[in-house]
C-alpha cells in the first residue's frame, strides 16, 4: 500500500512522459523537441511538486536560533503555519566549513524562512522560549542558547522576551541575543531528521524531490517532518499538503501515527 497515494498520479505521468521521451529517442526524433527542461531548478516536472511548495510567498524573513540538539526545532518550527523553511546547520563561531564531526566553535542552529504576514518574529520566539529551558549554563558550544538577531527589530524582541522570560521563571537565562554572522547548512542526514526515520515515506519523497536540496528547502517536507515528531493535527496537515494520503487508523492522534510509520 502505498503512503501517499494521490502522488503516485504525477509518477505514472512522469513515467508516461520519460517513455515518450525515449521512444521519441528511439525514433530519431530531434532531441530539443523531446526534452522536459529539468535542469533549471534540478527538480522533477512542476506536477509532482506539492502544491504548498508552489505558493512560496515573494517576500520572506529569516529567522535563526541555537536551541540544543536541532533534530527537535527543526520538526516543532517546521510545523507551524507562515514557516516556509526550515534548516539545521551550525553558527555562531569563526571555524570555517564545520561538520557534525568537526564543529569547531560552532552551535547547532535552526535557520527559519517565514512570511511575516503569517507569523510574526515574536511568536516565533515564543515557539522557542517554550522549547526549550536555558536556566543552566551551557554543556558545550555544540548546545548553546543563543538567539541569532538579524536587524534591530529582532534584537529588540529578542531583548524584551528574554526578560520576560526570565521575570517569568524567576531565574536567570543563559540565553546569547547576538548578530547572525553567517550559517553553515548541516549535512542532508541532520535535515527533516524524524521524516528520514520513516523509510515509507521517504521513498516517494525522494521520487518527488530527486535532489536532496529540494527535499530540504519544501515546505512539505517540514510540515510532514513537524507532523511525524508529534506536532500539528492531522487536518492540519491535509490542509496544508491536499493530496497526500497520509490516513490515521481510527482515533490515531498524529504521534501515534508517527510511531506507526516509524515501526512499519
Ligand atoms: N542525542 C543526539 C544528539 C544529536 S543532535 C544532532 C544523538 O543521538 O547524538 O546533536
Amino acid at each position: 500500500m502505498t503512503v501517499l497515494n494521490k502522488a503516485t498520479i504525477p509518477l505514472l505521468l512522469g513515467a508516461v512522459l520519460i517513455t515518450a521521451i525515449l521512444a521519441g529517442i528511439l525514433l530519431g526524433c530531434p532531441k530539443e523537441d523531446m526534452m522536459v527542461d529539468s535542469t533549471k531548478d534540478n527538480v522533477m516536472p512542476d506536477v509532482s511538486i506539492p502544491p504548498i511548495d508552489a505558493s512560496v510567498p515573494a517576500q520572506t524573513e529569516t529567522a535563526a536560533f541555537a536551541l540544543g540538539c536541532f533534530w527537535a526545532p527543526d520538526a516543532r518550527f517546521g510545523s507551524l503555519d507562515g514557516v516556509i523553511r526550515t534548516r539545521v546547520g551550525y553558527a555562531g563561531g569563526a571555524t570555517e566549513s564545520p561538520t557534525y564531526y568537526n564543529l569547531g566553535d560552532h552551535t547547532e542552529t535552526i535557520q527559519i524562512d517565514y512570511d511575516p504576514t503569517q507569523i510574526s518574529y515574536r511568536q516565533l520566539l515564543e515557539i522557542y522560549w517554550d522549547s526549550h529551558n536555558p536556566t543552566s549554563p551551557p554543556w558545550s558550544r555544540q548546545y548553546m542558547s543563543i538567539v541569532f538577531y538579524h536587524n534591530s527589530d529582532q534584537q529588540k524582541l529578542a531583548m524584551e522576551s528574554k526578560q520576560q522570560e526570565e521575570g517569568n521563571l524567576g531565574r536567570p537565562v543563559y540565553t546569547e541575543i547576538i548578530p547572525f554572522s553567517g550559517f553553515y547548512l548541516a549535512e542532508d542526514y541532520h535535515q527533516k531528521y524524524y521524516l528520514r526515520q520513516v523509510p515509507k515515506l521517504m521513498k516517494e519523497l525522494a521520487a518527488i524531490y530527486p535532489n536532496p536540496a529540494d527535499f530540504t528547502n519544501s515546505t512539505a517536507s517540514a510540515r510532514i517532518n513537524g507532523y511525524v515528531g508529534g506536532h500539528g493535527t492531522f487536518e492540519g496537515l491535509q490542509k496544508q499538503l491536499g493530496y497526500f494520503g497520509l490516513s490515521p487508523a481510527g482515533n490515531e492522534t498524529m504521534l501515534e501515527i508517527g510511531r506507526r510509520l516509524l515501526s512499519d
